[in-house]
């Protein structure tokens, strides 16, 4: 059977998936993609795969195609039958799990589909300075909702989830590192001690120094 392979970048969202697959000891093969908010060509060619241009994408070893982080890590949990990073569908933190993992992906990501570069949505530089300050402030917003339902010392309390994976990877982005310090403690202390953990180490230094 051929290796899946996982369209990735560094620094970006294809790191939530490259810990899970540290974490589950598997091997993926790692396609390195150009920088989508500069190279227009790079991102018509991923559209051939991913409807929205966007990684992380994982091509199965049958040749079958996986965008969108949650459903790759519900997959995962799925193919590896284990409930480790994805509580298992009968346990008491399957709705808690579900729901943010839910609002992670539909609520906060999208604050960077249309934060990061408002000119591809807006013409008016006025306007595109608005959309960039109206959706840090959303994200603001998102993240003290996190925080108010986050655990110790993992997200889920005792246990440990991909929602930590989550958090850690995406805590690197905005609204910046002495903001999550300063307003999400929680937040903060699941990225560093999720960034730390052996296993899922190497990934973090790779992606993000
Ligand atoms: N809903 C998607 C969001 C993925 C996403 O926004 N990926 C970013 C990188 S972190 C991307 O590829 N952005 C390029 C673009 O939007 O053009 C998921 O959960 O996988």
């Amino acid at each position: 059977m051929s290796r899946m392979q996982l369209y990735r970048r560094n620094g970006w969202g294809s790191a939530i998936v490259e810990a899970q697959f540290a974490h589950y000891g598997l091997e993926v093969e790692r396609i390195e993609v150009a920088d989508l908010f500069l190279d227009p060509a790079a991102r018509r060619e991923l559209m051939r795969i991913s409807p929205a241009g966007q990684i992380p994408v994982l091509i199965l070893p049958d040749g079958r195609v996986l965008s969108e982080s949650a459903a790759i890590t519900l997959y995962l949990a799925d193919m590896t039958e284990r409930d480790d990073l994805v509580p298992d569908v009968r346990s008491a933190e399957r709705p808690r799990f579900l729901r943010w993992l839910i609002f992670l992906v539909a609520q906060v990501y999208p604050c960077f589909t249309f934060g990061d570069d408002p000119a591809r949505f807006l013409t008016d530089p006025a306007a595109q300075k608005e959309l960039g300050e109206a959706t840090t402030a959303r994200l603001q917003e998102l993240w003290l909702a996190l925080e108010g339902a986050a655990g110790a010392p993992w997200f889920l309390g005792q246990r440990f989830s991909v929602l930590d994976i989550y958090v850690a990877v995406m805590s690197n982005w905005k609204p910046g590192p002495e903001w999550f310090a300063a307003n999400t403690p929680k937040v903060w202390a699941i990225a560093s001690a999720t960034a730390a953990r052996e296993d899922l180490a190497p990934v973090f230094q790779r992606n993000f120094g």
